[in-house]
């Protein structure tokens, strides 16, 4: 196994100029070090990140004795590439708030430019084994940008903060790239599953690529979506919670304080934390309960962070002209409702302050995880707090026992605040005992190891690009097995394949030529013809009246079997209720788009849009692609997108399950060939064995060994694979 390349923004240490003016490097806290430290310190690999700008030889030697490596950033480029498109476009947007992104072309050349160095660090720090792993949405470039230069690396990413609706995203004006640089990786993974789903809609609507289960076959390598939602480093917590530190602090807050009952706020100062909105319940808590006053306390602790953005400051000083108010307005000589604090807090005291406190009020506007939350259930060794949780932070969707609150609804959050504060101690103590055990169980250490294995893990038979070859070339390759068979299945899809498409679906009836190619294959003495086709029975009928060859319509759900004119359903047609809504939805964008047609089949409903215009077609199939699967998530039916059609139909009906009843009837074949253009021909590629030619018509991704560039081609090759009098003209 390789070394783990950890990829930040920030390292995990600051430099300080110590009194006797050497640089020190001081270890950083949070939720980030917790979670990456102890692989980096465990393991023998790098971390890559930066910590400002130029460094002094000693300070570098220094760092590269912990494998630290620094990437250079100067103040002019972390105004653009930090400040600017990181914090003030993505941050913003990524937390739904559109109104406070500021979008800049500039910027973002900035964050490009940065992305590159970062890039360019790994590629040089890079060793052919290695796993990268980048963190967060400063480096969303940086996945595609090392894949370029090392096609074969693992890469994972993982995204820190919410994954919006696509609807959200889509305001991004360098939405493409972004969503491609985050493709390169192998593995992107969020918080929840919510911000999985999100991200796959984007990816769909934005670029036109199916994630199917989550998974995308792109040019030469595979990206996955994963779900792992962070956790923390509950052991250490739980330590830090009855340290004789976190106990000295404890024995002062109390003489302070005394009897009163303690509700407590920390984060860092940011909109999206929700601060001045749960001073307002608190201000309603109040007005309500006027009994209350004297007798609870709101301690906010707000950390520092990102002042140099105008936006923060406004924040800063509306908090604090908040607090003043309802202290102003609440207070009186020895009562004080809220204790405010705007500077970092040592662990200690700040176990302290979870330990202690009978509420916790974790209340932001959207917050992609929320560490706050979790700690403080990790610091209730008393087993007596409460934790009040939005519903939109993604701790959410772990910590069921909490009291949960829609920010926005002020009242009702002040009415959730007296709710926990009046809880009967016995429901605390439950409530709280189930989620400190799902957040033992689920620690950091394990998030890192859940999302590290599934970079590491070598992915199930790669989609490849096969270098498309010349007919005559592949012919020679082919043929003598060919002869050598005693049993060989020709296994041929028909459009796309042999046949080139048409304006009009109706119009692709074959040509002289196509039908000159399959009577020679006919002729065979010993090959099997199977048409294997998404067309209907009747047109198949219809443009094969005079052939022998077995045929199968409607990708494996209808046969007739060679020789014979009766067709055989491969299975029971399942419930079809589905298609009457489906098919509406599908009249629907026909109407939308002009020169687009339904096609209807026994098991599937077809949308076509070949003869419609190129790009407003790809537009609104992607567009109906993903509302399909949104409605049919739970019927027993599949969503397809096929070359220029989408389609819909009974699930567990595929080529390879055709090819199975072909094989039973007609075979065992000891030579197969197959040939198909689509998504559809996938499934027939992975049924034939090992030893068979499959092989792909028209260029791009497919499982198929071997690739040819077009239908003509297809046809050049059987002729010169069937006909031993010489080559004849298409
Ligand atoms: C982002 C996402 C996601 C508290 N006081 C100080 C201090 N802390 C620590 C806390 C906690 C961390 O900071 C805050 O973490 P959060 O999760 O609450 O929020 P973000 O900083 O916004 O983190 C968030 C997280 O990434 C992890 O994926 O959960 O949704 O927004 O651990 O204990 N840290 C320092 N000084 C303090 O005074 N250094």
């Amino acid at each position: 196994m390789g070394r783990m390349i950890l990829v930040s923004n920030r390292l995990p240490v600051t430099l300080r100029r110590g009194r006797d003016g050497a640089m020190d490097i001081v270890r950083s806290s949070g939720g980030l070090v917790a979670a990456l430290g102890p692989i980096h310190e465990a393991g023998d690999g790098l971390w890559i990140g930066n910590v400002g700008d130029q460094l002094e030889p000693d300070v570098e030697k220094d760092l590269s004795r912990r494998r630290y490596v620094a990437v250079p950033v100067s103040n002019t480029e972390t105004r653009g590439y930090y400040y600017g498109y990181s914090n003030s476009a993505v941050w913003p947007l990524f937390h739904y708030m559109p109104e406070r992104a500021k979008f800049d072309r500039s910027q973002f050349e900035t964050y490009r430019a940065v992305n590159q160095r970062f890039a360019d660090q790994i590629v040089e720090s890079y060793e052919p084994g290695d796993t990268i792993w980048v963190q967060d949405y400063q480096l969303m470039l940086v996945p595609r940008m090392v894949r370029e230069r090392l096609p074969d690396a693992r890469i994972g990413f993982f995204l820190h903060i919410p994954f919006p609706s696509s609807e959200m995203f889509r305001l991004l004006p360098e939405r493409d790239e972004i969503l491609r640089g985050l493709l390169g990786a192998n593995v992107i993974g969020f918080h929840t599953y919510d911000y999985a789903r999100h991200f796959i809609s984007a990816v769909l609507r934005t670029l036109g690529i199916h994630m199917r289960e989550g998974i995308a076959q792109l040019d030469g390598h595979r990206a996955e979506v994963g779900t792992f939602p962070i956790g923390i480093d509950t052991e250490a917590w739980r330590k830090l919670a009855v340290s004789r530190a976190a106990e000295n602090s404890i024995r002062e807050l109390r003489s302070y304080f005394g009897e009163r009952r303690i509700i407590l706020g920390v984060e860092r100062l940011d909109y999206t934390k929700g601060i001045p909105l749960k001073l307002q319940a608190f201000r309603r808590l109040l007005t309500e309960h006027r009994e209350l006053l004297g007798k609870v306390v709101l301690i906010q602790v707000v950390v520092p962070s990102r002042e140099a953005i105008a936006s923060y400051d406004e924040q800063r000083r509306e908090i604090e002209q908040m607090v003043g108010q309802i202290n102003g307005e609440f207070g009186k000589p020895g009562v004080v409702p809220i204790h405010y604090q705007h500077r970092s807090t040592p662990p200690a005291e700040l176990a302290a302050l979870y330990r202690i406190a009978d509420v916790a009020l974790v209340t932001p506007l959207r917050d992609g995880m929320n560490l706050v939350a979790k700690e403080y259930i990790a610091c209730q060794v008393d087993g007596d707090g409460t934790l009040v949780l939005s519903e939109f932070a993604g701790a959410a969707s772990e910590l069921g026992e909490a009291l949960r609150v829609n920010p926005w609804d002020v009242d009702g959050t002040a009415e959730t605040i007296y709710r926990a504060l009046e809880m009967d101690p016995m429901e605390r103590r439950e409530r709280t005992a189930g989620m400190f055990k799902r957040i033992r169980a689920n620690d950091v250490h394990r998030w890192a190891r859940l999302a590290i294995a599934a970079i590491e893990r070598p992915a199930p038979a790669q989609f490849h690009a096969p270098e498309a070859r010349d007919p005559d070339e592949l012919a020679a390759l082919i043929k003598p097995e060919l002869e050598k068979a005693k049993r060989p299945a020709i296994l041929l899809d028909y459009d796309g394949t042999i046949r080139e498409f048409t304006e009009q679906p109706h119009e692709a009836r074959p040509t002289e030529s196509i039908l000159r190619v399959l009577k020679m294959i006919e002729r065979h003495e010993k090959a099997q013809l199977i048409l294997v086709s998404g067309r209907d029975s009747h047109t198949l009928d219809d443009w094969f009246s005079g052939l022998a060859m077995t045929l199968i319509a409607e990708h494996g759900a209808w046969t007739r079997f060679s020789g014979e004119s009766e067709w055989a359903m491969a299975g029971p047609v399942i419930d079809q209720e589905w298609k009457r809504t489906v098919l509406a939805m599908l009249n629907e964008y026909t109407r939308r788009t002009p020169g687009s047609s339904v096609e209807e089949k026994t098991t599937a409903l077809v949308w076509h849009y070949r003869a419609a215009d190129k790009d407003l077609g790809r537009w609104q199939a992607r567009e109906l692609t993903s509302q399909l699967e949104d409605y049919l998530a739970n019927e027993p039916v599949e969503v397809i997108e096929g070359a220029l059609n989408v389609e819909v139909r009974q699930q567990g009906i595929n080529k390879a399950t055709a090819y199975r009843t072909v094989e039973q009837a007609l075979g065992p074949f000891d030579f197969h060939l197959a040939m198909g253009d689509d998504t559809t021909d996938e499934d027939l590629f992975s049924a034939i064995p090992d030893s068979g030619f499959s092989i792909h018509v028209g260029g791009g991704p497919s499982r198929a060994k071997e690739s040819i560039t077009s239908p003509s081609a297809a046809r050049a090759l059987l002729r010169a694979l069937f006909n031993d009098r010489g080559p004849a003209s298409d």
